[in-house]
């Protein structure tokens, strides 16, 4: 391998993590007193992936589902959060939750083909972060 190619690849090496993370997003409070983010889900990705809301406010998700035939969800699941998704995504999903603890939970989607990988572990995943 020449000297030319082995700094292409130190080049390349240093945008794989920058591309692996975006910046998390903070929900928007609207006028309503509620916190709005937008996700748009496709395969296989949530974006954003990693979002921050505030605990005790009523949160809007509002989920955009790539055109496609796959089938995707949106699973959010922490009883100690007060938090029970579990829904279909259709194209456009409005899912409503008051998160009533802080920390962080992991979001997903939950399709899987039988003998496939499921979506979750091909990157269809992200985190909710609750903070005071
Ligand atoms: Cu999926």
């Amino acid at each position: 391998m020449n000297r030319r190619w082995i700094k292409i690849l130190a080049l390349l090496m240093t945008l794989v993590p920058v591309m692996g993370q975006a910046a998390p997003v903070r929900a928007r409070l609207d006028d309503n007193g509620l916190q709005r983010v937008k996700i748009v889900a496709g395969s296989y990705f949530f974006q954003p992936d990693h979002i921050i809301v505030k605990v005790g406010v009523p949160v809007v998700l509002e989920v955009d589902t790539e055109a496609g035939i796959i089938p995707h969800s949106l699973v959010i699941w922490s009883p100690r959060m007060g938090i029970d998704v579990n829904e279909r995504l259709a194209t456009t999903s409005i899912i409503r939750f008051t998160p009533r603890a802080t920390g962080q939970v992991p979001f997903y989607c939950e399709e899987k083909l039988i003998f496939f990988r499921s979506h979750q572990d091909r990157g269809m995943t992200g985190v909710l972060q609750v903070v005071e």
